[in-house]
């Protein structure tokens, strides 16, 4: 019995793990003395909305929660389409900042994340690829 549950207990924890794995997608930049980490809620951006989750920690791993961000996302000119650019609102939930990007096309995004903390502005540069 006691084996029983214990290998119950496994087989959850591995499918936690793979789900944990599996479901979202989290890049980490360096920016400036901040470390950036996006988080999307999905395991590949697809064309229309996709919400991301954005932490900051400063140079002793502390979370930073007063800084102002703007999240810019982009598309460069390719044939028949010019560029697109947009800004995306940002919505601050305790100490994760969070964006919805929608994606107009699939392809290649470039995003920028500013970041302004102590009269200082750096920025972070990521890149997906939307399905
Ligand atoms: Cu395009």
């Amino acid at each position: 019995m006691r084996k029983r549950v214990f290998l119950l207990l496994v087989v959850v924890m591995a499918l936690t793990v793979t789900a944990v794995y599996a479901k979202e997608l989290k890049m980490v930049k360096k920016a400036g003395e901040y470390t950036v980490q996006i988080k999307f809620d999905k395991s590949s951006p697809i064309v229309g909305d996709n919400a991301a989750a954005i932490e900051i920690t400063d140079s002793m791993g502390r979370l930073v929660t007063d800084a102002k961000i703007k999240l810019d996302y982009s598309m460069p000119a390719m044939p028949g389409m010019p560029a697109m650019n947009y800004s995306a609102d940002i919505k601050q939930t305790g100490e994760v900042y969070n964006a919805i990007l929608n994606l107009s096309m699939a392809g290649s995004w470039n995003i920028d994340v500013k970041i302004t903390h102590e009269k200082k502005t750096v920025s972070a540069k990521f890149t997906i690829d939307a399905k």
